[in-house]
């Protein structure tokens, strides 16, 4: 995984814990002098054990902190990479654009980025069907950042999480209802 997706998660528990949090949390899961440089690759399991002891530490569930993250991660991301995300004309527009846009010029950016395998179908104004794939099975990292674009854009989102890669599907599919007309 990227540093930038590191440095999202300790912005936000600098930001709600403190500094000090982040050095415990850092001390016990990373070597010691790790700085994330957003360029560079990190193991997997440091941010999964990361994300896990941010759980037990507030008390809540791993996908509720994975969620959370990725919502913060959307305007860290966007902070990170504005012109990425100011290419799309609205919500709906930018998740049609995940896969062959965003993760595209990511892909220019970072040196073998580990990125998902997101498929985004509009059934209908108001409906997308999302599927998703990935190794890493952060799917409910996707959903936060669903949301994250939601609010970055004032819109309301409904997800349904119907089929799901941690109860033996092949993939995860997300249906994504969202408001329009004010995009
Ligand atoms: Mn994108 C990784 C989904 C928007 C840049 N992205 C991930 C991952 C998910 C994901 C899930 C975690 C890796 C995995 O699952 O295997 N990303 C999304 C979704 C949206 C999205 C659902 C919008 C909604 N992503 C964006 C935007 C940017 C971006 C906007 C930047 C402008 N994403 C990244 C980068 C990574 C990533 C960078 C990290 C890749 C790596 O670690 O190698
Ligand atoms: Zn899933």
């Amino acid at each position: 995984m990227k540093g930038v997706i590191f440095r999202g998660l300790e912005a936000l528990v600098i930001e709600k814990c403190g500094m000090a949090a982040w050095d415990d949390l850092l001390e016990k899961n990373a070597p010691s002098d790790r700085i994330y440089i957003s360029a560079e690759s990190y193991p997997d399991e440091e941010i999964v054990g990361l994300a896990q002891d941010v759980a037990d530490a507030l008390s809540m569930s791993m996908p509720d902190v994975l969620k959370a993250f990725g919502e913060y991660l959307f305007g860290h991301l966007r902070g990170r990479h504005p012109t990425i995300v100011e290419n799309f004309n609205g919500f709906a527009d930018l998740i049609m654009g995940i896969d062959k846009v965003i993760h595209v010029e990511v892909a220019k950016l970072y040196q073998e980025p580990n990125l998902p395998e997101i498929k985004a179908e509009l059934i209908e104004d108001g409906f997308i069907l999302m599927h998703y794939y990935s190794k890493r099975q952060l799917c409910m990292c996707a959903e936060g950042l669903i949301f994250g674009a939601a609010s970055h854009y004032g819109i309301e989102v409904a997800l349904n999480h119907v089929e799901c890669m941690h109860n033996g599907f092949d993939k995860c599919v997300i249906e994504v209802k969202y408001e329009i007309g004010n995009e």
